[in-house]
């Protein structure tokens, strides 16, 4: 079997649910999930969890690897696996649903997952770790920085800039040309009119900051 086809998805909740389908529609040979001592055996549609993260190091030469625990609002489970499994040796895989459009003129980062029905326009960039998901719209010349999560149907439209490990949520519209600084968390149905400079909560039309982070948080 090919290494490049098969793959190893770490985190069996729902988010795993939607990635297997978009894995399948993509070709992709799942060889089983990772997930916590307590769940190991559980089946996630038709595939066993048959380990925990201790077990990374007995696929690195047989699959690539996807993080399939979601993201609401914080990034740093999904940012401490990567790590996990690139100091193991292992490699990620780069998924785009059957269904998704991605111009032959964008740029994907491995471990990225594009969901179905998505569209990456001409000229946009997504970076590492990052869901776009389902109906998510990234228009031609946006910048989605490593580890965002761009949820179902947002839309990042054209030259808007997504800082890293930035949550947009549900619906979120963005205005041509805005940008978001790293580590936000956007409610859905937010409209995004001006730059947000500052790192933390927003939420309206137009988007108002709610919460302040901590600059470490
Ligand atoms: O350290 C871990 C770990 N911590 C939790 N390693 C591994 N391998 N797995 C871990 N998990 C597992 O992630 C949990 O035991 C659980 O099985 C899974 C998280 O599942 P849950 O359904 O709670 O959330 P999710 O992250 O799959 O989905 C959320 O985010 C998506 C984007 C949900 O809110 C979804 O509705 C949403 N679409």
């Amino acid at each position: 079997m090919k290494k490049s086809k098969n793959l190893v998805l770490i985190g069996g909740g729902g988010h795993c649910k939607s990635v297997i389908d978009v894995a399948e529609s993509a070709g992709f040979i799942i060889l089983g999930i990772l997930d916590t001592a307590e769940n190991v055996g559980n089946k996630v549609l038709n595939y066993t969890i048959i380990g925990t993260d201790d077990e990374i190091i007995n696929y690195v030469d047989k699959a690539l690897f996807i993080i399939t625990v979601g993201q609401i609002k914080d990034p740093s489970l999904r940012i401490k696996l990567h790590q996990k499994i690139s100091s193991c040796g292992g490699q990620f895989a780069t998924i785009i649903a059957s269904t998704a459009y991605v111009s032959k003129h964008s740029r994907i980062g491995e471990g990225t997952v594009i969901m179905h029905q998505a569209v990456v326009n001409a000229d946009a960039k997504v970076g590492v770790g990052c869901i776009i998901n389902t109906f998510a719209n990234i228009e031609h010349d946006a910048v989605v920085g490593d580890f965002c999560h761009i949820s179902t149907g947002a839309m990042v439209n054209g030259n808007c800039i997504v800082g890293k490990g930035t949550f947009l949520g549900s619906q979120a519209v963005m205005v041509n040309g805005v940008s978001i600084t790293e580590g936000c968390v956007i409610a859905a149905g937010t409209m995004i009119r001006k730059n947000i400079h500052i790192k933390g909560v927003y939420s309206g039309n137009p988007a108002l900051l709610k919460l302040k982070f901590d600059y470490e948080k």
